[in-house]
Formats: structure tokens, sequence, C-alpha cells
């Protein structure tokens, strides 16, 4: 018995629609995430594809979501689109939003998309590719939990606070790319700690501030982030803009909010399109970047997100593959129909 089934998109789909359902999320929510997860599995993202059905599902069982939340659009027509998600998971805000974001971006060049009060276990990347897909460049920050050290301290005070970027590219791939600012993100300390692998060096100190490889360890410590006093400050920066600056909580008060639970993160997220034709020459700006890409692809770096464009491409072939142990994992979560 090989340890991956090679499943297609709708036996996923149907799968991850049982298990919410049956969580109580309404038909919305569970589509929403399910296109969140799907995507993540589908493009080889293993911490944040169907895995993340688990902590939705924790999350859930802990009360720190809203299950019948109803996202409400605040669209002013100004460049601000305000999303309340009152307290529940963040893909259905994020869908409320996109078109007005894009219709703001549009009309005045740039458009800010700001989601309150919203439960974040999410990829970024599926928001960006549904910006560059409308032709528009885009940049989305969230905080998260604070499980993080600032460099030169050994206390958590920050989130793992991802950044994802992306610019469209006419009849090829967008360039994207998606990264937390920790040395690794919560979700794959997570997959390391549930195969019993020590993490890469770098990631990690335990509870006396001593660098360690034991997930264990690091979960009663800290995590790091990348590039040390740099990371350290882009990640400040998105507890800044995507905390202080739109008034919702840091990493440090969605925690406290979490107390001890251990469900996803509950905070807001700042997402910016720009509509390339309203800054300068759409052509122009394409041509540099192209001529960029191919200074980068010329000789042998790879752009970001390649690894998923191809998984995607083998996923179409031959099936997404799925851990079967996970598999039966999320089964379990629900009985069959
Ligand atoms: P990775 O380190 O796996 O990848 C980061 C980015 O770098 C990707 O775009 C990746 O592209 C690219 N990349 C990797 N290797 C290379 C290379 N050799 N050359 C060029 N580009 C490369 O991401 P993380 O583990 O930091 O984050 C994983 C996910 O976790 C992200 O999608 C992020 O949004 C999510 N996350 C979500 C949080 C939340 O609060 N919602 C918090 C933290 C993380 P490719 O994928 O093609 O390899
Ligand atoms: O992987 O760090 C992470 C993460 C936090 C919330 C969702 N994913």
């Amino acid at each position: 018995m090989t340890d991956m089934l090679y499943l297609s998109p709708q036996e996923i789909e149907s799968l991850s629609m049982r298990v919410l359902r049956h969580h109580g999320l309404s038909e919305a929510h569970a589509g929403a995430i399910t296109r969140v997860v799907l995507a993540g599995q589908r493009d080889d993202c293993q911490s944040h594809g169907v895995y993340r059905i688990l902590d939705c599902v924790r999350t859930i069982g802990k009360g720190k979501v809203n299950v019948a939340a109803q996202p409400r659009l605040q669209d002013g027509a100004g460049a601000i689109v305000r999303v309340d998600a009152d307290f529940g998971f963040a893909p259905l805000a994020f869908e409320c939003g996109l078109d007005p974001l894009a219709d703001a971006a549009r009309r005045h060049g740039l458009g800010a998309l700001v989601i309150r009060h919203c439960v974040h276990f999410a990829a970024l990347w599926p928001e960006i590719e549904a910006l560059t897909e409308r032709g528009l460049v885009a940049l989305a920050l969230t905080p998260s939990h604070a499980w993080v050290a600032p460099a030169g301290g050994r206390r958590p005070a920050l989130g793992t606070n991802p950044i994802a970027f992306g610019w469209p590219r006419a009849g090829r791939d967008p360039y994207v790319f998606d990264f937390a600012t920790s040395a690794i993100a919560r979700g794959d300390l997570e997959l390391h700690r549930r195969s019993g692998q020590p993490l890469p060096a770098g990631c990690g100190v335990d509870a006396q501030g001593q660098p360690s490889t034991d997930p264990l360890d690091v979960m009663a410590g800290a995590m790091l982030t990348f590039g040390g006093h740099k990371g350290s400050a882009l990640s400040t920066m998105v507890e800044l803009m995507a905390g202080a600056l739109i008034g919702d909580w840091l990493s440090s008060e969605s925690l406290g909010y979490d107390a001890g639970a251990g469900a996803s993160p509950c905070h807001g997220e700042l997402i910016l399109a720009f509509d390339p034709a309203m800054f300068g020459d759409p052509a122009e700006a394409s041509a540099r970047a192209e001529s960029l890409f191919d200074a980068i692809e010329s000789q042998g770096a790879r752009l970001p997100s390649q690894r998923r464009y191809a998984a995607r491409q083998r996923s179409r072939e031959a099936g997404i593959a799925v851990p079967r142990a996970l598999y039966q994992e999320i089964q379990a979560l629900a009985p069959a129909a």
C-alpha cells in the first residue's frame, strides 16, 4: 500500500465540504475554505493544504470562530474597501471584498482591502493570484499568533506574519512569492512535530533561549525570524500595517484571545492592489519586468512559485497527492453520507 493517494479535485472537494458542513459551517464558508485548501493541496503546499481542515475543525470545536459569520462589506467607493469578517473564517471575507477591491484599484490606481475580525489559517497566494488574474499587482500582509521572538530577543512578540506579492504576466503564470517572516512557518513546524522530524537549524530556541531543533522545545520557547534583524523588521511592519494601522489585533492579542485553545489566529488582513495602467505605461512596465525575470532565470535561478506551478501541472495529469494517513484523519472527522 502506498503512503499517498492521488485524488481528483472533486474527491477532495466533497471530503472537505462534508467535514466542514458536519462541523456547522454554512455552504458559503465551507465552499470558500474548500477552494483555498484544495488549491494548496493541488500546488503541493503541505502545510497549507487539506491539513488545514484539521485546524478549522479544532478552531470550531474550541468555540474560537463564528460559524454563522456573515462578512459585511463597507465599500464607500473610495480607495479603501472594508470587510468586517464577523469573527468568521477569512476566505469568505476575502471573496466578499475581492471585486470591490479590484474596482477600487481600477478607479484610483491603488485599492486597499481591509479585512477585520477574521480567523486566518490559510496561505496568502490564492488571494494574490485572484488579483493578478485581474491584471493587478498585489501585496498581502497578515499577522498570526505571537510565536516568534524579535532578532536579539528570546521571548515571542511577533507572529509568523506572511508577506505575499504578485505581478501579472501576459500569457504566463504570474510572478508570486508568499512566505512567513519566521524562519519556518508554524504549519511547517507542526508537520515536523507530527512526523517526529527535527527542524532545520536556526528556526527557534527553547524556553531557556538556547537554540533547538526540537519542535516541542521551540513551541515551549520561541520561533525565530528569517534573516535576523531584516526578517524581524519586516515582521514588525506586518504587525503595524495589518494590525495597528487597520485597527485590529496584533499577534500578541490574537494569542491572548486564544488563551491556550490552540485555535487558528484571529486578527485582520491588509491587501493592496495596484493597477499598472494608472501608474505608468503598462507595456513598458511589463517589458522591464520580463527583462528582470529573464536575468534571473537565464543564470539557472528559479522564480518563486515555479515549484507550485509545476506541482499544479502534475496534479492535473496524475491527480492531487494527499498523504493516506492525513486523508483518513480528515475522513474520520465526519461520518460518510
Ligand atoms: P516557503 O519558504 O516554502 O516559500 C516561500 C516562497 O519562496 C514561495 O513563494 C516559494 O515558491 C519561494 N521559493 C522557495 N524556494 C525558492 C527558491 N529556491 N528560489 C526561488 N523561490 C523560492 O514558504 P513558507 O514556509 O515561509 O510559507 C508557507 C505558507 O505559509 C505561505 O503560503 C504563507 O502564506 C503561509 N503562512 C500563513 C500564515 C497566516 O497567518 N495565514 C502565517 C505564516 C505562513 P514555491 O512555493 O514555488 O516553492
Ligand atoms: O504557518 O505560521 C503559519 C500559519 C499561521 C496561521 C496560518 N498559518
